[in-house]
């Protein structure tokens, strides 16, 4: 069996539709790239001749196309890929989950729960960086003196270091844009337009590459040039003749650091990611709404974009929780977020306002198409069938640009037009006049 293959391949074998979209654009979402099965025996068949090298694979236990029997589809799978292999299916029999577990499958998710495959597919990505990442460590050479050049290579691929070497600042620029690098070494006398110099500074200048440490290599020794350097960024100078040893250590330690440095980064950014979320939807919440709004605003001046904002409560939800008990009425909240994810972009801004009211930020949504997709997400839950329980919803839309409007008053508006569909009858949408 093969290990683990990063070529960013998901693959999505699912009998439903609207499942197959939401996972796919989940997966384009954290940049991989999703590729859609409608057999199983072609997937097995791509499997099996190494035609097709995935990282993930997404399927439902009804297999589309063929009535096979989905426990010999995964032993079959597992013949030739080591990867995660992801049922969605609304099976609730223990027994039968583990019996899938037994035979390969990595988790299991229900349809019902498309916000806990989303938070797979990013908990996947995070832990891929970090694997990919540590596999190997790449400086970045910028040497105009082909002999320096040889010597420093040949001295740090001895200690597994893979060295990419460019002559020039502008080759420079250009490898960082397409390859991951985890140290520049620059001397800082160039050839071409580019001194090491002004490499440095654009460097600096481009937030992505923020915590990527510079080591300049220079032929001056005098204490004040070397200060220079420092003040321009770079992170150490080494001066010529390069001790090979020292250079080794050097760029051993800083890599390490900058791969701390990263790392704690990542795991603030997933820390900041859960204290945006409602726990039980999935959703984001009223702290990320306020975090984001303003550059929402912002845009929708800026290009003179049509901003709709929906306010969404679902009706008389008190008698369900009263008839059928809290815990049913929780599922019915997640059952209302994925018909809200189900008919959205993944950039569309989904919130749980608290409670049962939601919000709906749209950029660049006009009218005509807001209406819509009100329309959508309204029958969505209408149709929405929990244990044989449906519900219904009402919405207040607002749809205009920003025009220098605070949110307060835009939330208001359509915080109004939904009470006027609540009086109106419920089960509907009222745009805000
Ligand atoms: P309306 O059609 O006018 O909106 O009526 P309603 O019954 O939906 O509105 P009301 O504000 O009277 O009741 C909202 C209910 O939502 C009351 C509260 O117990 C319930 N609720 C709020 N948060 C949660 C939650 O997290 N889980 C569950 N199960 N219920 C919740
Ligand atoms: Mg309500």
């Amino acid at each position: 069996m093969d290990g683990l293959v990063y070529t960013k391949k998901a693959v999505i074998l699912l009998n439903s539709r609207a499942i197959t979209r939401v996972v796919s654009e989940a997966i384009e979402f954290y940049q991989l790239e999703p590729v859609v099965y409608d057999s199983p025996t072609r997937l097995i068949e791509d499997l099996t001749s190494k035609s097709l090298q995935v990282e993930l694979i997404f399927f439902s236990k009804n297999l589309p196309g063929a009535a096979g029997d989905s426990l010999q589809f995964v032993k079959s799978v597992r013949d030739s890929y080591g990867g995660p292999l992801l049922l969605i299916s609304s099976e609730e029999d223990v027994a039968n989950i583990e019996h899938f577990v037994e035979c390969g499958v990595t988790d299991v998710f229900s349809p019902n729960e498309i916000g806990q495959v989303i938070s797979f597919i990013s908990t996947y990505t995070s832990y891929r960086q970090t694997l990919m990442y540590d596999g190997k460590q790449t400086v970045l050479l910028v040497e105009d003196n082909m002999a320096t050049a040889r010597v420093i290579s040949k001295s740090l691929e001895d200690i597994g270091i893979e060295v990419l070497h460019v002559i020039t600042g502008r080759e420079a620029l250009t490898v960082l844009h397409f390859e991951k690098v985890d140290l520049v070494l620059v001397d800082f006398i160039l050839e071409g337009d580019m001194t090491g110099t002004t490499l440095v500074r654009n460097v600096r200048r481009t937030s992505q590459w923020h915590s990527l440490p510079i080591l300049a290599i220079t032929g001056y020794t005098e204490p004040v040039r070397h200060l220079e350097l420092l003040r321009t960024g770079v992170a150490d100078v080494i001066s010529k003749p390069v001790e090979l040893s020292i250079l080794q250590i050097k760029c051993k330690n800083w890599i390490n650091s900058k791969r701390t440095f990263d790392l704690l980064m990542s795991k603030q950014a997933a820390l900041l990611d859960i204290a945006h979320r409602d726990e039980l939807t999935g959703l984001h919440n009223r702290a990320h709404l306020y975090e984001k709004i303003e550059e929402i605003l912002k845009r929708s001046i800026l290009k003179q974009t049509p901003l709709a904002l929906m306010m969404l409560d679902i009706d008389h939800f008190k008698s369900v929780n009263d008839n059928y008990g809290h815990e049913f009425g929780d599922r019915v909240l997640q059952r209302i977020a994925d018909c809200m994810r189900h008919n959205t972009r993944v950039e569309d801004i989904l919130v749980r306002m608290g409670g049962e009211e939601f919000a709906i930020i749209l950029e660049n949504c006009p009218m005509k198409d807001a209406e819509n997709k009100a329309d959508k997400i309204l029958a969505d839950i209408r149709n929405a069938n929990v244990d044989g329980v449906h519900v219904t919803s009402s919405l207040g839309l607002l749809c205009q640009i920003a025009d220098g409007v605070p949110f307060s008053e835009f939330y208001k508006a359509a915080d109004k037009a939904l009470y006027d569909a609540k009086e109106g009858g419920r089960d509907r949408y009222v745009i805000a006049s």
